[in-house]
């Protein structure tokens, strides 16, 4: 992972130079917020996917927060472009990270200053390629998914993920790709970084966004099923539901659309990707990469 330059601050360093005081706020205590947004090359250059609603996420969480972001939402979109412009990016992956710099430590965040940085790289598919066609193989986590009255999960806060890593490391550890929380009550919630959809007799679920990350990848999955044609629903279930469910699938900026194929060693569906599943990650492929008029909308274009 690297690339040319970083933006910090209103400044564009080099990627090697790109660096913060061991007593950064943030460092010590999560007291951070980020966003991931990616970029795909379509015929009339490089467009960020979606960009105003992952500024605007940005911008939530900072308010969720109490951060007071030095910059103005535009002032900020601009900063990206630049980011991309300046590295050359064709396709990647674009990481915004607003964060308490350091002035002292203790946990109050108030007398830090709020810094901010974005990075962007190139990153293929999040789990690999083959699973974006094969699936991936998942378990239902031991460590549940934040309370929600502990954080906030409308917030993309940086300290919220090490719930996330202890998922995460015992998937790995565990000998599959990724890990499904249940919230404390048992219900499914999300991936450590993916929301997640099941398909059961033609109809398309996924868990109410209460107790998981507002997705916008889930938010455009949304749309596209309905103007496919399929019918989709929020719903709480507990993961027997997901067990016998016909397909299910993550959905994230970074995991796109990734089919699961076996979730704590039960087959799900042929154990391979399902056929709605495909629908979709077509139609998303194709709208990320400018294929699809109707949906030009949600595409940046980089002059
Ligand atoms: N839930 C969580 C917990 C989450 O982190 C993400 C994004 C999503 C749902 C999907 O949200 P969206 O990207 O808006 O569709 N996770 C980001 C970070 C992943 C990482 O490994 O870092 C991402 O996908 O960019």
């Amino acid at each position: 992972m690297k690339a040319e330059k970083i933006w910090m601050d209103g400044k564009m360093v080099d990627w090697d130079k790109a660096q913060v005081h061991v007593c950064t706020h943030a460092l010590h205590y999560g007291s951070g917020i980020f966003e991931g947004i990616r970029a795909y090359k379509t015929e009339n250059g490089t467009a960020v996917f979606r960009l105003k609603e992952h500024i605007d996420r940005l911008f939530n969480s900072a308010k969720i927060f109490k951060m007071v972001v030095p910059y103005s939402k535009e002032e900020f979109k601009q900063a990206i472009k630049d980011t991309i412009k300046a590295n050359k990016l064709k396709s990647g992956y674009i990481r915004p990270l607003i964060y308490r710099g350091f002035k002292e430590l203790g946990v109050s965040p108030f007398n830090c200053p709020v810094n901010s940085a974005i990075a962007v790289w190139e990153w293929g598919a999040y789990l690999g390629e083959e699973a974006l066609a094969q699936g991936i193989r998942t378990k239902i986590s031991s460590y549940a998914r934040s309370y929600i009255n502990s954080t906030s999960q409308k917030a993309k806060i940086c300290g919220n993920y090490v719930n996330s890593i202890f998922a995460k490391m015992e998937a790995i550890e565990a000998g599959v790709d990724e890990a499904i929380l249940l919230d404390a009550r048992g219900f499914i919630t999300e991936g450590s970084g993916e929301n997640l959809f099941w398909i059961r007799n033609g109809v398309i679920y996924t868990t109410p966004t209460t107790t998981v990350l507002e997705g916008i990848t889930r938010d455009s999955i949304i749309k596209i099923a309905n103007d496919m044609g399929y019918q989709v629903q929020e719903k709480y279930i507990g993961r027997d539901e997901l067990y016998i469910s016909d397909e299910v699938f993550f959905a994230g900026t970074a995991a796109e659309v990734t089919p699961i194929r076996e979730i704590d060693n039960y087959q799900i569906g042929e154990g391979k990707r399902g056929p709605v599943t495909e629908n979709i990650q077509k139609k998303f492929f194709n709208i990320a990469k400018g294929k699809e008029d109707k949906y030009l909308s949600w595409l940046d274009f980089i002059q």
